[in-house]
């Protein structure tokens, strides 16, 4: 697997596959010391393959080859050739049955890929390349086969087996062992594989779908988690019947299975019909989750369910078609997590994580298309680009057609393409004959990396009464691509008159009836769109809901933005021009001498948001966020870290010092007392609560330090608890930070889950997060490097958060990042390789930061037998 020069797999050079599998038929035995998987395929060359006489050639990777044998014989080592990570046959009829025994070692597996141990169960994870961890197969996702899985286990350490599909045999065998059998009637691509052995409690439910079929539900978790399944099902339960409302989706097998590991390299996996998770993305009490991880499990749960359809019905041809899943998908499950709850804070949250990460992704080495061109190692393509502008695209689409075409192409899509692995081209002809619309030049979306920008600009003739708007779009250059063409954007707007309300948009196309927000779309470099009947100068409220993954400029005024702070109907846009308010006062205040004035405006519109119940609270809680500190550096050019931390620091304790009394009001009128609820409106009161309490203590206000400490003690849930901890952590009270920091740790010792949280409450933390602190976090009990939440939640969360730390001066922190990403590559290359990303946007800083980051990057470059995935990130970035 290890080697110096990995090669570059290109789209370009996709073939079919030469051979086809019908049926795959799997008998593992599982013991301590390894496991033997014996493996029949029902195989046949392809009609379609360019190379009719060819050679069989099946992925390996990391397998002991006991046998192989075709059509019942036994083939002897001169009649085929174990190459490590491939096995080549030369000499196969067109229709044969070869059977093949592997012998592996899930206990010494520590990349987490194929078949693993995790707290002393078996479990798998075969997306992308993880089957050929398991059985000589062509490990691609256009070879689908139907699957007939046979466990064998201990039956006192293993007493629950299970596969994809339905168990259709099980019984006892000698020796205190036992086996299952699992079918699984649809044919899929390896990757959905899916294998679980273990002594876990088992916890039912049922959901009947729209045809009145009955679905068996079942969770399986550790005994000592069996009081945290309650969410997913729900969420599962919710999202089954989502599906079928708007989608029209029904669920196809008689069981849904859903297992919670602990070590597990991402959120969770979409195996067919047992659907494996990341124990922290599925489990949740009150007592344990802060509001935060509940939404999230609920939108990780419905993301994998969803997948029934949009990936396993119908998946991708081969991984340069990564995003025709995950895109779609993401768009569906961020549909229905609008649905669940507030659409407006749903949509601002996936914003905000695409401008601060995608984009910031999209502006650097490793920037690709949302259909990639080529790729060394495919773990790293499931980036920020894949998922959330891909969902971004999607969303385009629905925003171009309309939710009504929109879903009529969709219908099409999974009733054209049920059962096949097809491309994202096939996705967007779907929609394109289902509407009757021309959706050429948006494929641009799919092929140009990099973030478009438009520069906005206007011209009210008053005595006219015209309203000139021009857009200019430009695409930056990105590795490999220069000199774009302009793309296909929906570009949403209203215009708000004098006192805030939206003008009628009349345009030339002569609406008698003229709307209040249109949709205008952008295909030319530049475009000029002329309003009619404008009794005055309005202010634009420009992309609206976000409608394209772009970056706007305009030169609003201070008092604009704060004028459509409160007054735009597009509460969207309201959130949004109260950071760019926040944005500029900051920006601004960048290297400016420590009494240079704080905007005025700033403290008026908050003291406004926070003292008036009646506006919307679960929007003003997410107004009330200052925009954080990446977000700020990936604005900038040649950001000063330090000078932009301090910048922040001071805007903040500037709004707390003037908005004390405001703060201790806001706090004390939200009631939290009654029972704990997931409603908006009661997360949105929690959320506000907090936020006032964080304030107050990063002024060492000795009234709020009561109250957190107060709160802390008496909290009946974790966002409370948690909230008061952060607070505390951050603040100047190092007595109490030390006492509650203590008492969290010895209440929740035992839950790996909690104690994730505790790590990076501290690693996020200026006050907590020094290199040496972070160091002694690493030396904990609790630390476990063969664990990847652990990794993420102390190296990770450092890296990414702490930033003022991470980019200390003297190049401490990249060197610190450098050494981990070193010592972790050896057991687990995929978790490193995603570690290394913060080192990557080296030539986005000025040349004290950037050479040091570069330096720590070749530190790695350097190190021996450097994995295909962290040689990729590296190399590239250094290139
Ligand atoms: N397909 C899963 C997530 C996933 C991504 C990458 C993996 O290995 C490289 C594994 C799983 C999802 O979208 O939920
Ligand atoms: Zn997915």
């Amino acid at each position: 697997m290890r080697t110096n020069q990995p090669k570059t797999t290109y789209l370009k050079d996709y073939r079919v596959p030469d051979f086809l599998v019908d049926h795959v038929d799997l008998r593992f035995e599982l013991y301590e010391d390894g496991a033997r998987v014996h493996s029949t395929l029902s195989m046949r060359r392809n009609p379609e393959s360019v190379d009719s006489r060819g050679a069989l050639e099946l992925d390996g990777d990391s397998l002991k080859l006991e046998s192989v044998a075709l059509d019942g014989d036994a083939l002897d080592t001169a009649q085929y050739e174990d190459l490590g990570d491939l096995l080549v046959i030369a000499d196969v009829p067109d229709a044969f049955e070869l059977q093949v025994v592997t012998w592996i070692e899930p206990h010494n597996n520590t990349r987490l890929e194929g078949l693993y141990k995790s707290s002393g169960m078996f479990c798998t994870q075969c997306e992308a390349e993880g089957f050929r961890c398991i059985t000589f197969f062509p490990d691609r996702p256009d070879v689908m086969a139907r699957f007939r899985t046979r466990i064998e286990a201990d039956k006192s350490s293993y007493p629950i087996l299970l596969s994809n599909g339905n168990d259709i045999e099980r019984g006892d065998l000698a020796d205190g062992r036992h086996f299952v059998t699992w079918e699984d009637p649809f044919p899929k691509p390896c990757y959905l594989f899916a294998l679980v052995a273990g002594d876990l409690v088992e916890k039912r439910d049922n959901f009947s779908t729209i045809s009145g079929r009955d679905i068996d539900l079942r969770m399986y978790v550790e005994p000592r988690n069996s009081e945290k399944c309650e969410h997913a099902m729900d969420s599962l339960k919710r999202s089954m019947r989502w599906d079928e409302e708007v989608y029209g989706r029904e669920y196809d097998l008689d069981i849904f299975m859903i297992v919670a590991v602990d070590d597990f390299n991402m959120g969770a996996m979409e195996n067919k019909g047992l659907n494996i998770f990341n124990s922290s993305c599925v489990l949740a009490s009150q007592e344990t989750a802060t509001d935060l991880a509940f939404q999230r499990i609920e939108a990780i749960v419905a993301h994998e369910y969803f997948h029934n359809w949009s990936g396993n019905r119908v998946t991708c041809r081969d991984w340069f078609q990564l995003s025709l899943k995950e895109g779609f998908t993401v768009f569906r499950d961020s549909q229905f997590s609008s649905d669940m709850g507030s659409p407006t804070v749903k949509r601002i949250e996936d914003v905000t994580l695409l401008r601060t990460a995608q984009f910031a992704e999209d502006g650097g080495p490793m920037a690709h298309p949302v259909r990639p061109a080529s790729y060394m190692e495919i773990s790293n393509f499931y980036t920020l680009t894949i998922y959330e502008k891909g969902a971004e695209v999607v969303r385009m689409i629905h925003t171009l057609l309309g939710p009504e075409l929109f879903r009529k192409g969709s219908d099409l899509y999974f009733e054209r393409h049920d059962g096949q692995a097809v491309t994202t081209d096939d996705f967007v002809k779907a929609m394109e004959d289902a509407s009757g619309r021309d959706l050429s030049q948006f494929r641009l979306w799919y092929e140009q990396a990099g973030t478009p920008v438009l520069n906005i600009s206007d011209r009210y003739d008053e005595q006219a009464g015209t309203y000139n708007l021009t857009v200019e779009q430009a695409i930056p250059d990105t590795p490999g691509q220069e000199d774009k063409r302009p793309q296909h954007i929906p570009f949403a707007l209203g215009l708000l008159d004098g006192s805030g309300n939206d003008m009628p948009l009349k345009m030339a196309d002569g609406d008698d009836d003229a709307p209040a927000e249109r949709v205008l779309e952008l295909t030319e470099t530049s475009h000029t769109f002329e309003f009619n009947d404008v009794s005055e100068r309005p202010v634009p409220s420009l992309l609206r809901q976000f409608s394209a993954p772009v970056r706007v400029t305009y030169p609003w005024t201070r008092e604009q933005l704060q004028f459509l702070m409160s007054h735009d109907s597009d509460g969207f846009n309201r959130w949004d021009a109260g950071q760019r308010l926040a944005v500029d006062v900051i920006s601004s205040l960048v290297g400016a001498p420590d009494k240079a004035e704080i905007e005025p405006r700033l403290v008026a519109a908050y003291r406004h948001l926070m003292s008036d119940p009646s506006l919307d609270q679960a929007l003003v809680a997410k107004m009330l966020q200052l925009p954080s500190e990446a977000y700020l550096i990936e604005l900038a050019d040649s950001p000063d870290v330090q000078a932009i931390h301090r910048a922040r620091e001071r805007v903040l304790t500037h709004l707390a010092i003037s908005l004390r009394e405001d703060l201790l009001a806001c706090y004390r009128r939200i009631d939290c007392t009654g029972v704990y609820e997931l409603t908006p409106v009661a997360i949105a009161g929690r959320s506000l609560r907090n936020t006032a309490l964080a304030w107050l203590l990063h002024i060492d206000d000795e009234e709020g330090r009561d109250l957190a400490v107060n709160q802390f003690r008496e909290a009946d849930n974790m966002t409370d608890r948690m909230g008061a901890l952060r607070a505390l952590v951050n603040s100047g009270f190092a007595a109490d930070r030390d006492q509650v920091l203590e008492a969290f740790y010895q209440q929740f010792s035992d839950d790996p889950q909690v104690v994730e949280q505790w790590f990076s409450v501290q690693s996020s933390s200026p006050a907590t997060g020094g290199l040496d602190q972070i160091r002694q976090l690493m030396a904990h009990e609790a630390f476990d490097w063969k664990n990847p939440n652990k990794v993420r939640s102390v190296i990770g969360v450092f890296a990414g958060q702490n930033l003022a730390t991470f980019h200390a001066a003297d190049g401490s922190g990249y060197r610190f990042l450098a050494d981990q990403v070193s010592r972790l590559d050896d057991s687990n290359p995929q978790i490193a390789a995603r570690l290394v990303t913060p080192l990557t946007r080296w030539k986005k800083f000025a040349p004290v930061h950037g050479d040091q980051m570069k330096a720590a990057l070749e530190q790695i470059r350097d190190k021996q037998g450097l994995s295909r995935d962290v040689y990729e990130v590296v190399h590239k970035s250094l290139a």
